[in-house]
């Protein structure tokens, strides 16, 4: 990469960078959907029939986030750094709904699956702040209505959020991360042959195993988060400074 080009760079984040943070992934053999029925818990069907169900899902995992012990780890950290040190714009977009990165002084940062800790009303469409359990009988804390306040998260069937921002992201890029993600849920999991369509993007997979996209990256690196992206984030760095 040569430092006078300073191309931009958007990094796509998922459950395995926040892995040895001590929160879940979603596909691991010990992960979420091998404990509960994704239809059950992250759909708007599964809401429908058992919203009691669904809060208490998020609820514990609202209440996992906020646990003393759960902090951000070294590659969020080195995240930070990219940002900060890098010459052009540094993008994440991750599809965690933790708060991670901004915990760690990430500032750009877009959550195209949500955020465990807002809730949304159903009825007038309020977006608030939510370090609380959820419940049915919770009235809105704008329209006072109870009933209809849910997590503010993207459940599948749903739209992601900010998706003109984050293509237009896509478009500008020269340097395309992905870092702990499956590849399994689109529209993330097709980023990189997006970026890959316009010829003139770098693409890195780094993950501890190989994902389902694998194939549709230029380069890939495996190993825990915490070793490999600090790892290349210094080496990025020290070629932006060469
Ligand atoms: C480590 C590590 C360590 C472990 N270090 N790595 C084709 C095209 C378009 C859409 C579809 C399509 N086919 C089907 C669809 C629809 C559907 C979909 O993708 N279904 C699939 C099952 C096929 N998608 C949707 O419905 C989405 N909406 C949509 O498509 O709208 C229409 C649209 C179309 C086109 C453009 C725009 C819009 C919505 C998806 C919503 C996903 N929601 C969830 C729940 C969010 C709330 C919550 O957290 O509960 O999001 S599901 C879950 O999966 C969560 C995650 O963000 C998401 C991705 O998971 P992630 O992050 O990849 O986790 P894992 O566990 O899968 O992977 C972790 C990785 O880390 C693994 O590889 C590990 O090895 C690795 N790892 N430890 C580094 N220490």
């Amino acid at each position: 990469m040569e430092a006078a080009k300073s191309p931009s760079i958007v990094v796509l984040t998922g459950a395995g960078i926040s892995k040895e943070s001590g929160l879940s992934t979603f596909r691991d053999k010990d992960g979420i959907w091998a404990k509960v029925a994704l239809e059950d818990v992250a759909t708007p069907e599964g809401f429908q029939r058992d919203p009691k169900r669904v809060h208490a899902f998020y609820n514990d995992r609202r209440r996992g986030l906020l646990a003393a012990d759960i902090c951000p780890n070294a590659a969020h950290v080195a995240l930070v750094e990219l940002e900060d040190r890098w010459p052009g714009e540094v993008l994440i977009v991750t599809q965690n709904i933790d708060n991670l990165h901004e915990r760690a002084g990430s500032k750009n940062v877009i959550h195209m699956h949500g955020e465990l800790l807002k809730a949304r009303c159903g009825a007038c469409g309020s977006v608030f702040d939510c370090n609380f359990d959820l419940a049915l009988e919770l009235p809105c804390l704008a329209c006072m209505r109870a009933g209809g306040l849910r997590p503010h998260v993207v459940w599948f069937g749903e739209m992601p959020f900010e998706m003109d921002r984050i293509y237009a992201g896509l478009d500008a890029c020269g340097l395309f991360l992905s870092i702990g993600t499956s590849g399994n849920v689109y529209p993330a999991a097709g980023f990189v042959q997006e970026v890959r369509g316009r010829g003139s993007t770098q693409t890195i997979e780094l993950n501890i195993e190989p994902s389902e996209g694998r194939s549709f990256f230029e380069e890939q690196r495996y190993g825990p988060a915490t070793e490999i992206v600090p790892a290349y984030v210094k080496e990025l760095l020290k070629k932006a400074s060469a």
